[in-house]
């Protein structure tokens, strides 16, 4: 369903004035949440493929558990009702039963602890990153950078509702003018900064989501094991426009990220200067805002 879903959203995607300009990419999987879904979305690269397992043994503990107090409860409220036991016992106090009920929930913490911590020190950085990518939030847009593929940057603005196809309305506030294109099987090292207020780089189904702060770089990382597009959103209120902070993360091979990247950083040269000092938080231009008053136009 996902792929078919995904042919569709490319054929649509094609008569996008926004892609004209693009090579034809791959299509592939859609990360997007859809009618009907149930649990986390699904998996387009290892990290959010850990967090579906970890998330799977949480939920068969929760459910054992579950299960077990529900019919200890209903045992109890059956066989030592007043009728069938007319006098209670009087016991308050067992030593074995104490322990017992101390020991098993600490086990079973520690169950959940150890993966989890596993988890979070896998999320955090990846040691061996094929390329970087400048994340910046700003208020109220995406800034990408990519440094070491010529240092071109440009700004990511959502595709406004009536300029999505009529099959594509349930796109709208995550289709993207400008996506961030990465090589699938790479690992990219994610560098988060904020331009003025904290907004969050969040893509549900690679599993990525860091905050980007004012005044501070932070590190992360994502991989895209297959092909497709992968929306997300800023998931840091982060002001009146929050709703304009959607992320569109394309997955391609290897040979169109590259055809992509020559495309770019022709198009995006003009971004050059301003993506070099992303730390640095400069004062909003005119230019800025006026980009900014054109895109909600
Ligand atoms: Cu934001």
């Amino acid at each position: 369903m996902r792929l078919s879903d995904g042919k569709r959203f490319g054929a649509a995607m094609g008569g996008l004035a926004a892609m004209a300009a693009t090579p034809a990419l791959a299509q592939g999987m859609v990360g997007a949440p859809h009618a009907w879904g149930m649990g986390l979305q699904e998996a387009g690269g290892p990290i959010k493929e850990a967090i579906h397992d970890f998330n799977n043994l949480v939920f068969i503990i929760c459910v054992v558990i579950t299960i077990l107090v529900a019919a200890l409860l209903a045992w109890c409220i059956w066989r030592y009702r007043a009728e069938a036991n007319p006098t209670p016992s009087t016991t308050s106090h067992n030593t074995v039963l104490e322990v017992a009920w101390t020991v098993v929930p600490v086990v079973i913490l520690l169950v959940i602890a150890i993966p989890s911590f596993r988890l979070i020190y896998y999320e955090d950085r990846t040691p061996d990153a094929d390329l970087t990518i400048n994340v910046q939030g700003r208020q109220w847009y995406w800034h990408y950078a990519y440094p070491d593929h010529g240092n071109f940057a440009f700004d990511s603005y959502p595709v406004p509702e009536d300029q999505l196809p009529p099959d594509q309305r349930h796109l709208y506030r995550l289709a993207v003018d400008n996506e961030l294109v990465i090589p699938i099987g790479a690992n990219v090292r994610v560098i988060t900064t904020g331009y003025d207020v904290i907004h969050s780089f969040f893509v549900p189904a690679l599993g990525i989501q860091r905050y980007t702060i004012p005044g501070r770089a932070l590190e992360t990382w994502m991989r895209a094991d297959r092909e497709g597009i992968f929306y997300g959103q800023c998931n840091q209120i982060c002001g009146t426009n929050h709703w304009f902070m959607p992320i569109a993360v394309r997955a391609v091979s290897r040979e169109d990220f590259d055809k992509w990247v020559a495309e770019a950083r022709t198009r995006f040269a003009r971004a050059d200067d301003a993506a070099a000092p992303v730390l640095a938080a400069p004062a909003p231009t005119d230019d800025t805002v006026q980009q900014i008053a054109e895109a909600r136009r």
